[in-house]
């Protein structure tokens, strides 16, 4: 940890649903220099809704009570103009988890106007070279909600996470190859989040053998597949509550490679296209993607084989009737 006087200049880091599960989770991480780095400290500005704010009076002081070196301030907040004024980061989760009685487009219908307005404040207020992550539900199309609703804004800054079924997806073939999950690199998930969604394992390596190798089609395309594309539902299910921990740990990562680099890997993020791999522009849509110098590069160059394409296709339906589904949303 450096001493104060060779810290950077503080950053503004936006979260709402701050008092939320994920937010619980999530803001640790960020105050701990896991998200944005070990000298880089951060002003913590905070969203809720008004039954949130006495929620999240008590996670400031606990925040208060962690003393983190990197926090050099804090708002709570229910005002989008507050929380995100001068942002350099935002990590929008606050929305309405599913649940059971729900099915996807109850979930779009209530939650896609929170993003119109969260949008505009966006782009009222937040700093111009604003990185956006999406983690509320569902994701993408939030996501393109508040993207079109902030036009002063480059597209790019918004994006929505993937990266949860990605770890997933490292998760699982770590488990089956016995190998820590360090060892397993370029898996990626092309898509919606959703159970449409394609963990792809074709350029993916474990301990530097193709996966394809390493593991047999029947597995990558069946229990694979469906493990990862299902896992939350099954958290649900054993948990009683959806991903919280594991959610934040990926918004973690997303940021991470995102503000520092991915290292030459290939990361999960979803953005809006720009008619890469032939998905319809604007969409905001699962790429293959490298991280640096702060931007995301679409890896655009892969071979795609029909397994791979019939999957793409599901996810532009998918994704073409979400985006149907919020027209009247989109500015
Ligand atoms: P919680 O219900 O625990 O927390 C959500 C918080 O958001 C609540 O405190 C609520 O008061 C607040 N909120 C609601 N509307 C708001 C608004 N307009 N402005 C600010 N705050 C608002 O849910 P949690 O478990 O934290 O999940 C949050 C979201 O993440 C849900 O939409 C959930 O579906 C989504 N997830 C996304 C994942 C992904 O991989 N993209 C995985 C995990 C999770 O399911």
């Amino acid at each position: 940890m450096c001493d104060d006087n060779e810290m950077k200049q503080p950053i503004r880091v936006a979260v709402t649903g701050a008092a939320g599960n994920i937010g619980y989770a999530l803001l640790w991480r960020i105050a701990s220099g896991d998200c944005f780095g070990a000298d880089q400290p951060v002003i913590l500005q905070l969203l809720e809704i008004p039954p949130g704010m006495q929620r999240l009076d008590g996670v400031i002081m606990e925040l208060k009570d962690s003393a983190f070196p990197l926090v050099h301030g804090m708002v709570g907040t229910d005002d989008p103009n507050i929380a995100f004024n001068e942002a350099d980061a935002i990590f929008l989760v606050g929305s309405r988890p599913r649940t059971k009685d729900m099915d996807r487009s109850d979930l779009v219908a209530a939650n896609g106007p929170i993003f119109v307005g969260q949008g505009k404040a966006i782009d009222a207020v937040a700093s111009p070279n604003v990185k956006v992550i999406t983690v509320g539900n569902p994701c993408n199309t939030n996501a393109l909600i508040a993207c079109a609703n902030a036009p002063s804004i480059p597209p790019q800054q918004f994006t929505a996470m993937t990266r949860l079924d990605q770890n997933r997806a490292v998760g699982q073939m770590a488990e089956r190859a016995d190998v820590p999950a360090s060892k397993i690199h370029d898996v990626f998930i092309w898509g919606n989040h959703a159970n449409t969604m394609y963990p792809d394992p074709r350029f993916a390596s474990v301990e530097g053998k193709n996966a394809t190798d390493v593991f047999d089609e029947e597995w990558l395309q069946g229990a694979f597949l469906d493990t990862v594309a299902t896992r939350g539902k099954a958290i649900i299910e054993a948990r009683g509550a959806s991903s919280a921990a594991s959610a934040a740990s990926a918004a973690t990562d997303h940021m991470r490679d995102w503000w520092q680099g991915s290292n030459g890997r290939i990361v999960s993020m979803a953005l809006p296209s720009e008619g890469w791999y032939g998905v319809p522009e604007g969409l905001v849509f699962s790429f293959p993607c490298r991280c640096e110098n702060g931007e995301i590069t679409v890896v655009d160059d892969l071979p795609v084989d029909a397994f791979a394409q019939s999957k793409i296709d599901e996810n532009i339906a998918a994704l073409l009737e979400e985006r149907g589904a919020v027209s009247e949303l989109l500015g």
